[in-house]
């Protein structure tokens, strides 16, 4: 999030030495000063402890921005339990390498993808993830999958919440750049909605270029169940954030760059940008009645373009970026971001908006103007809600009713209570905050930047997420949290709903081609399979592990054989992760309790090559290791 940065000129270091209100002020005017700062000191430290052998009450889900991946955080203790790796490489667990991972990363891969990436290793290295969501069932988590968008690489990815391993990877055809994702609530989530940020020409095959007027964003509903992209629609502007209502009928997005223009000046230069309401009934209703054409991908696309029924378009002041549903399951939050309010609007007034019976700016029901750089905002299931202040480096506690009130013309201050935060926040969170069940205890700020909260690690500093205890009546920040990049984004869920196996299951699907394939090879029992089996210049090495050893002590192939090396784990207590690496090959990978790996290399070195378990096992750990002994030809 640096548009603002962009927009003034100014560089990130002036930005944090003070003048980020200055230069706030000159951008949004004096309009954008603050009225009033009920500001609370901030104190309590140890308010989140929770004790060794004690545990976390919640799950974060933390976005990992450019680092393409998705941690798993103990809420309020702030540990960072595990990584989750989705379309980054990871080293310890083979993500990217194995086999198995691989046809995760390729198998829903378009067909020009397949042939661009052909020649350089077959799938993209890295992405950006910012919007991590779990499944809904009936307005709230139901524990079963995480959802999260890759910016850079135009993809959505599913993790399975019973295992915290990616299951599916989908490329989105004709749009640029999903940014904002969110799944659908009511019902259950049987869309996710994917914002492509960038317009691009379409189809954007080289035949279109230097003629943004031909571009287009594209909105995409995705089948969540199947995980494929169910329909596509053609919008006006570009795309920033997406929620989706209580009603389950309606999907709401911020644009920025209405003026569609592909420079600073042009994207900003308008006074008012809009949101779109996307009414997902009509759709469907219109992809059935075939209005809609198809470009890449096989995927009916429609036109949502102004005067469309699919869509209405509503104004807002300039560039506005979070959308967040609240709990109330009636109003939406577009947070401003140039602009120094929020705009609420009333998803009751929708359908009247739908039939033209109100004016577009009719679902307005509020505006209040909480200060500089309002980005997302989150909510307590009490009737608050928290935004976030870019440029004032600050939480606004304000209360829905009051600022409706004040919009109607009473006499309201609706804000409670501005608390500093370190510093510039992005995305913040509540417990459950994102569901019906918003349950008021903890406040999540990530904060792009550190700045003097840590000792110092060189020119790249981490971010700040700062805990922020929100159960009394003033907010109290009680933790700082150091992280990497660039969490934009979290949701944290009540342990109850997330119920992670211990072990794998071994007729899991994710091990059913292995299982073929080792039944072909003469194996009824893949807990068994030990052996080498040799298939022209294609080996498959199978063997079992059990700590604190292989099955296989040695096995032996030929120079340039490609080799496809099989374990299972048949360790079958809780954490007893194996590894397997080969020295000086570049392989390695995980095979955890119960599971089955493989991974796939040319023996293209001759020699002596110990392999070894990399992951500690027993206390014959370094001695779980064999040779691969690999003739010259
Ligand atoms: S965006 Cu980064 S702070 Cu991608 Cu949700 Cu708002
Ligand atoms: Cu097995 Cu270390």
């Amino acid at each position: 999030m640096t548009e603002e940065i962009k927009k003034t000129g100014v560089s990130r270091r002036a930005m944090l030495g003070g003048s980020a209100v200055a230069a706030g002020v000159g951008l949004m005017g004096a309009a954008g000063m603050l009225t009033t700062t009920a500001q609370a000191k901030t104190g309590a430290m140890g308010d989140n402890e929770v004790h060794p052998g004690d545990l976390d009450e919640y799950y974060g889900f933390w976005s990992g921005g450019q680092s393409g991946e998705v941690r798993i955080v103990g809420v309020p203790s702030m540990r960072e339990l595990m990584r989750i790796p989705v379309f980054n490489r990871c080293s310890a667990t083979g993500w990217g390498q194995t086999n198995e991972s691989i046809k995760i990363l390729t198998e829903n891969m378009l067909p020009q993808e397949k042939e661009f990436w052909k020649d350089k290793g077959g799938f993209p290295m890295n992405g950006d993830t910012h919007h991590p969501h779990m499944s809904f069932t009936n307005g709230t988590y139901d524990g079963e999958f995480i959802y999260v968008n890759d910016k850079a690489n135009t993809r959505v990815a599913r993790i399975r919440c019973d295992i915290m391993k990616v299951d599916k990877i989908i490329s989105i055809p004709n749009a640029a750049d999903i940014h904002g994702l969110r799944p659908q609530k009511v019902p259950k989530t049987n869309y996710l909605f994917a914002n492509g940020e960038h317009r691009v020409p379409l189809p954007n095959d080289g035949t279109v270029l230097d003629d943004p007027s031909k571009y287009h964003a594209i909105f995409t509903g995705i089948n969540a169940v199947e995980m494929e992209v169910a329909w596509q629609v053609i919008v006006d502007g570009n795309l920033d954030n997406v929620d989706a209502d209580y009603t389950g009928r309606y999907a709401v997005a911020t644009c920025y760059n209405s003026e569609e223009g592909v420079n600073l000046e042009q994207m900003t230069s308008a006074e008012q940008d809009w949101v779109v309401i996307f009414d997902i009934e009509a759709i469907e209703a219109g992809v059935k009645a075939g209005d809609f054409k198809v470009y890449d991908g096989g995927v009916p696309v429609l036109d949502g373009r102004k005067g469309s029924k699919y869509t209405r378009y509503v104004p807002i002041s300039t560039s506005p970026h979070g959308v967040n549903a609240a709990p109330d399951r009636k109003h939406i939050m577009i947070n401003g971001k140039l602009s120094p309010t929020v705009s609420v609007l009333d998803v009751t007034k929708f359908d009247a908006l739908f039939k033209d019976q109100i004016k577009p700016r009719g679902v307005v029901v509020a505006e209040p103007e909480l200060g500089l750089g309002p980005l997302h905002t989150a909510f307590d299931g009490r009737g608050n809600a928290y935004t976030t202040l870019f440029l004032d480096s600050q939480i606004c506690k304000w209360n829905v009713n009051d600022a409706i009130r004040k919009y109607a013309g009473e006499d309201v201050d609706p804000i409670i209570q501005k608390l500093d935060v370190h510093y510039q926040p992005g995305h913040n969170h509540t417990t459950m905050g994102e569901t019906l069940d918003a349950d008021g205890k903890w406040l999540i700020s990530l904060n792009k930047f550190s700045k003097d909260r840590f000792i110092n690690c060189g020119p790249l500093k981490p971010e700040n997420d700062q805990l922020i205890d929100i159960s009394g009546d003033v907010m109290k920040i009680v933790h700082d949290g150091p992280t990497f990049a660039e969490p934009h984004d979290c949701i944290m869920v009540h342990r109850s709903i997330v119920n992670p196996l211990n072990t794998y299951d071994q007729e899991d699907v994710m091990f059913a081609e292995l299982q073929a394939q080792a039944k072909k090879d003469g194996w009824d029992d893949i807990e068994r399979a030990d052996g080498v089996i040799r298939d022209g210049n294609k080996v498959r090495v199978y063997m079992y592990s059990a700590a604190p050893s292989f099955s296989m002590e040695k096995f032996t192939v030929k120079q340039g054989d490609e080799v496809t090396v099989i374990i299972t784990n048949i360790d079958y207590i809780d954490d007893l992760t194996h590894g397997f690496t080969i020295s000086n090959y570049g392989v390695a990978m995980e095979v955890g309790p119960q599971a089955t790996a493989s991974v796939t290399f040319t023996a293209d070195a001759p020699g002596v090559h110990w392999f070894y378990c990399q992951w500690f096992c027993h206390a014959l750990h370094m001695e779980m290791r064999g040779r691969m002994l690999v003739e010259p030809k």
